[in-house]
């Protein structure tokens, strides 16, 4: 049984009675409402393991700005930030050590979303971890440091609620703004690959696993 219910002319959701909530924000985006929710003890005792060997950090910008959000990496590769630009790692800049390797709840859970989205095949090689505590913000960006750019990014939503900006191929473009809560997956390939988006500043709250953290997962195929 499908059911369509038309929210606004950019916006609609879907309801499956096997996968849930499903809603396209535009063409190669969809978020998959509360898909992660069965796994999420798998994922919070995984990134525990992950964050004791591999903290939290706040990387620098290329432009000399420390990041307001904290983050890490698992995976073959490690997105990372400093003066001299930004780049994949297949090392920790910090410790020298090869990142955590990708949890298996992490990669089926990143494979069946894909798929889900219509993405077969997925198989990311890196997930970047980044941590929001209120105020925390992640400006208009494109992701266009991975070297396939047919390879969609799925993106994890854990902990507080944020308010995703969802732009278009120019940073001017007016963004839509899409909140995102504990369990939420966002789907994005195609021709949405290299829009605009980022995260508005977080508002305060709290999350009974996450206290007043957001932590947000973007699995990639960086090589
Ligand atoms: C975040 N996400 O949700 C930041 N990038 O905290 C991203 O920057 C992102 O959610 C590419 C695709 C999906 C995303
Ligand atoms: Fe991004």
């Amino acid at each position: 049984m499908t059911m369509t219910m038309t929210m606004s002319l950019f916006d609609t959701a879907e309801y499956d009675q096997d996968h849930g909530w499903r809603q396209e924000l535009c063409d190669g985006a969809v978020v998959l409402r509360r898909f992660a929710l069965p796994d999420e003890t798998a994922i919070l005792a995984a990134l525990h393991d992950i964050v004791a060997r591999t903290p939290f950090r706040h990387m620098v910008t290329p432009g000399g700005f420390r990041m307001s959000v904290a983050m890490t990496n698992c995976g073959s590769y490690g997105w990372v930030t400093d003066t001299t630009g930004y780049r994949y790692d297949s090392r920790d800049p910090q410790s020298g050590n090869p990142w955590p390797g990708m949890p298996a709840a992490f990669l089926e859970l990143a494979h069946t979303a894909a798929a889900r989205a219509g993405f077969s095949d997925f198989v990311p090689d890196a997930c970047l971890i980044n941590r929001y505590t209120p105020g925390a913000r992640l400006s208009l960006h494109q992701d266009k440091n991975e070297q396939d750019l047919s390879a969609p990014i799925v993106s994890v939503s854990l902990g507080i609620p944020a308010c995703f900006l969802f732009g278009g191929y120019q940073r001017e473009d007016k963004p839509l703004r899409v909140r995102l809560t504990h369990g939420d997956v966002v789907v994005w390939g195609g021709p949405a690959r290299l829009r605009y988006h980022g995260i508005m500043p977080l508002k305060d709250g709290h999350h009974p696993l996450l206290d007043g953290h957001r932590i947000n997962l973007t699995f990639r195929k960086a090589a």
